[in-house]
């Protein structure tokens, strides 16, 4: 008996682990391909310098994760290092710290600039010891007329210290990189929309376990548990927010976190909860009865937040809408403000309190200008929500989508029950 029930175990662990996806970097060409991209921005004079994202002391409570701008240009997830990049004549070089036995034996072997493989693995041209890069970017300056650096300026730390050690000859920082990456980063290629694909097929998982386990009498962290597990179990690396898990009267507050309540019988649940596959991030909310049916009032506002978002997703057109205020934004705020009352009468518009939706990719909340049109292999999310305080109600229905070669709009993460009788019977079938 008990060697059957070892067997047993040791079978679904197999099964765990053959269905567990392991962490997907894309090629080094697609990575080459934007830093050639960086390059043509960058044109005669100008030159890039990004850093890696550096450990701490926290690391212990919070696991490393590398720097985004770095990552997209990189694929390099280890911390410390440095990248530069000139436009012409077109030069790339990583920059590595040298090996540390000591603290490899804490953190695991790393790759170091001397290393015979550190070219094939990172796909640079040059790979250079760290401690060089002041000398290599003076040689740089020295060379190229009227040369302009630009930095990721919210990272001051290490270009201050360049500053001291005279690196920039006097060309200082001449801009903000953060404003040319974004404009790259907003336009995903392929290997990014596999994977946020892949982030939000994970979330959906993740959605359908809390809307089967939910029920009176359990917290918020344990269901935020049940999703984080869940996502993780189909490959997610780390969720990609802190995940909201909020009901009755928490459901209104928006960026809640603390999930710290106990769910009761005729109350709401909001879930905005998403996890990170291979760095990318999903932005996935559904919205839940804890005890499996909609009161009336509930299914009301449930379905104009629905229809909202539908309407805003029906009046897209690539390379047209935009997100903001003049946008898909008003379609979904005009067609709340003209559904629905509250307690007292009033229109229901006031209670749609933040924007419609917002960039997704590296980061949950990817960089973009919200003023751009819409265009193919841009992914954002749309979002409308309605919260009534007063009546500890709070809907807020939310997808990631892309914009497909073609122009059409993709939603990546429509499987999660979305209707309210499909989410009923997804509660139901537990
Ligand atoms: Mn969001």
């Amino acid at each position: 008996m008990r060697g059957m029930r070892r067997l047993l175990i040791a079978t679904a662990l197999l099964l765990a682990a053959t269905t567990a996806v392991a962490f997907e970097r894309q090629s080094n060409a697609d990575y080459k391909a934007r830093r050639q991209r960086v390059a043509e921005k960058l044109g005669d004079n100008g030159v890039l310098l990004l850093w890696a994202g550096t450990e701490s002391p926290e690391e212990l409570r919070l696991t490393f994760r590398q720097d985004d701008n770095f990552y997209y240009l990189t694929g390099f997830r280890e911390p410390a290092g440095a990248l530069m990049i000139t436009g012409k004549p077109y030069r790339e070089v990583l920059f590595l710290p040298v090996h540390n036995t000591q603290q490899e034996r804490w953190t695991g072997k790393r790759l170091g600039p001397s290393d015979a493989d550190a070219l094939a693995v990172t796909g640079f041209d040059r790979v250079e010891v760290l401690d060089h890069l002041h000398e290599e970017l003076a040689k740089v300056l020295s060379t190229t007329e009227r040369a302009q650096v630009y930095t990721d300026q919210s990272n001051k730390g290490p270009t201050d210290w360049l500053m001291r050690v005279n690196a920039f000859l006097g060309a200082g920082p001449a801009g903000d990189a953060r404003k040319m990456l974004s404009e790259l980063r907003s336009i995903k290629d392929a290997g990014e929309i596999a994977l946020i694909k892949k982030a939000s097929e994970a979330t959906v998982a993740a959605h359908i376990a809390a809307m089967k386990s939910a029920k009176p009498g359990m917290t918020e962290t344990q269901l935020a548990g049940v999703m984080v597990g869940t996502f993780m179990q189909h490959g997610c690396e780390a969720p990609a927010y802190l995940p909201i898990v909020g009901s009755g009267f928490n459901s209104t507050v928006l960026h809640y976190g603390e999930n710290s309540g106990t769910l009761q019988s005729g109350d709401v649940i909001v879930m905005d909860v998403g996890g990170e596959y291979s760095m990318y991030a999903t932005d996935v909310t559904r919205t839940i009865p804890v005890s499996g049916k909609f009161t009336p009032r509930q299914r009301e506002i449930y379905e104009i937040v629905l229809a909202a978002q539908r309407a805003a997703a029906d009046a897209f057109v690539s390379g047209t809408s935009t997100m903001g205020r003049t946008g898909l934004q008003k379609i979904a705020y005009d067609y709340i403000n003209s559904h629905g009352k509250d307690s007292k009468g009033d229109t229901l518009g006031k209670y749609f309190i933040h924007g419609l939706g917002h960039p997704v990719g590296l980061n949950v909340h990817d960089p973009g200008d919200p003023t751009k049109p819409l265009a193919p292999g841009m992914v954002f999310t749309l979002e409308p929500g309605i919260y009534i305080p007063e009546e500890k109600l709070g809907v807020r229905i939310e997808d990631t989508y892309v914009v497909a070669a073609d122009g059409k709009l993709v939603c990546l993460s429509c499987a999660a029950p979305k209707n309210p009788d499909e989410v009923e019977r997804a509660m139901t079938s537990r």
